[in-house]
């Protein structure tokens, strides 16, 4: 028989002790390594308790494995406390981010069709393909500029805007021309108000919801205008699209955006829409664009593989003449690359789940209701999933063995990132453009890490070279 719950190894009977140790450590920004040692420590399975907050954590993809199968319709994870907390306050509906039950699955199933289904997807390229190719017109602008014959920076507000033009040409299909010399200040407001809400979220992130709320601190108030800004700025946005339908602006022809779509086919209630929608606006922000800063990073870092990637894309241009849609079938090399990068730097610490049903991991017996975190930043290192970790090899993802469960940074199943499609598709448009244009180089060998600020961001600037071919 497997081995009792009491067992799994771990320090999970003093949780506000834990957590002073944890502060005392930085762990607010550590949360990565703390627990890559941990699993050093403890081995692949250990128990944890932060704050009122219990966990068993696991790092193996069989595990993972055997977690995701027995997770049932209703998938539930971690739901972070200042997000609750912040919705409560302000008396604010929830989206699929933060709904569960069958609330959370019809709203889901609805949403899946217009932004994740196959169907859907293919009419999105043309969106974001548009996208990138004002991005690589204005790098050739910045070029022209510089005396230099490159464009050197710090690419981070570029492809931060980069990222909202993207996903809100899908959402709302409209532009808002962020890749413009002048840049309207309330989409700037909106993109710092983003990276304003994860930051202030880790520091609370171990602190109930209601406990929250009546400390009044100052990160609690800085969550809170961070989150109304993203509210009221997103709610612009919709009121916009409403309006040109009630004016009959806009014609079914065309793809006129997820918006549109959900607003004429009303199956869900404005409101649920609304809260869906801004989650997405906002989800599209930070996750792709450092995705593409570390992708590019790595490729700067790699000359040979980058040639060797803009030869796949090359051809695939030729033999496909220019049709996106078609090209985007034959960059295996280039889609591999995305994973590579999201392995070594994913934007999710952990995916979690409740359990509904005892599972056995590493043969212990987890019992139903339990916290269940399945270390992704750690697995992404661990020699024994991937040998030589520390090396970047898209071609690792060829070649493998087995995939089984490796490939996590998305999520898995039902509860899956509902943006990833819109994500990989732009990822893989704007890379395309980049390395059909532009050598991408950096300076000598900067080491850059890794910080938690909720969501794993580089913990310093990353300066890049883009220079024409
Ligand atoms: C959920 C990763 C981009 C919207 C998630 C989850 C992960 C993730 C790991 C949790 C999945 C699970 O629990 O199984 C990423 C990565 C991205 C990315 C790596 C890009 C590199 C986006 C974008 C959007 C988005 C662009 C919006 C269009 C969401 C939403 C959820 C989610 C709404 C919650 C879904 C639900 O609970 O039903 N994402 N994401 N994400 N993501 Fe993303
Ligand atoms: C953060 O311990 C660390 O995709 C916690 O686009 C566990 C946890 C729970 C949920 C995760 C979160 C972590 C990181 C950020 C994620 C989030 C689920 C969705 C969210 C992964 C790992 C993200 C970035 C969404 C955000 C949408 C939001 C801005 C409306």
């Amino acid at each position: 028989g497997a081995r009792p719950f009491d067992q799994v190894p771990g320090e999970w009977r003093t949780g506000w002790l834990n957590l002073y140790h944890f502060w005392k450590e930085g762990g607010f920004h550590n949360v990565h390594n703390i627990m890559a040692s941990k699993f050093q420590r403890f081995g692949p399975i250990y128990r944890e308790k932060l704050g009122v907050y219990e966990s068993v954590n696991i790092i193996s993809p069989r595990d993972a494995a055997t977690l995701f199968k027995s997770e049932g319709m209703l998938p539930e994870r971690f739901s972070v406390p200042p997000w609750v907390a912040y919705r409560d306050y302000r008396n604010k509906p929830y989206g699929v981010l933060l709904k569960t039950g069958e609330a959370w699955r019809s709203d889901r199933l609805t949403l899946n069709k217009e932004v994740l289904s196959p169907q859907v997807v293919d009419s999105f390229v043309p969106l974001l393909n548009q996208v990138s190719e004002d991005f690589v017109q204005r790098a050739r602008a910045q070029v022209q500029k510089s005396s230099r014959e490159r464009w050197t920076a710090d690419f981070s507000h570029e492809l931060f805007r980069f990222a909202l033009e993207s996903v809100c040409h899908v959402l709302y299909g409209e532009r808002l021309g962020l890749l413009q010399d002048f840049v309207d200040p309330e989409a700037q407001q909106f993109i710092d108000a983003v990276t304003l809400m994860f930051h202030t979220t880790s520091p609370m992130l171990y602190v109930p919801p209601a406990l929250l709320r009546h400390l009044n601190a100052k990160t609690w108030r800085d969550h809170v205008h961070a989150w109304d800004a993203i509210f009221t700025q997103a709610d612009k946005c919709i009121q916009n699209v409403y309006r040109d339908i009630r004016l009959q602006r806009k014609s079914t022809e065309e793809h006129t955006g997820i918006l549109f779509s959900l607003l004429v086919q009303d199956k869900l209630p404005l409101d649920d829409i609304k809260a869906s929608v801004t989650e997405m606006m906002a989800g599209g922000v930070d996750t792709t664009s450092m995705t593409l800063q570390w992708a590019m990073l790595e490729l700067a870092r790699s000359p040979g593989i980058q040639e060797r990637l803009r030869a796949e894309v090359l051809a695939a241009k030729q033999e496909a003449q220019g049709d996106r849609v078609k090209m985007l079938k034959s960059i295996r090399l280039l889609k591999a690359t995305i994973k590579e990068t999201l392995r070594l730097h994913p934007v999710a610490v952990t995916l979690q789940r409740y359990t509904t049903k005892e599972v056995i991991l590493q043969d212990y017996r987890i019992p139903p209701k339990t916290l269940v975190q399945v270390g992704l930043y750690a697995m992404g290192r661990d020699p024994e999933v991937f040998p030589k970790p520390e090396q970047f090899n898209p071609e690792r993802w060829l070649v493998m063995g087995s995939k089984h469960f490796k490939g996590l940074s998305f999520g898995f199943g039902p509860r899956q990132c509902l943006g990833r499609r819109i994500a990989e598709l732009e990822m893989q448009l704007f890379l395309m453009h980049i390395l059909e244009n532009f050598k991408i180089e950096t300076k000598r060998a900067v080491e850059v890490g890794t910080k938690f600020d909720l969501i794993l961001v580089p913990d310093k600037p990353i300066y890049l070279t883009l220079r024409p071919l």
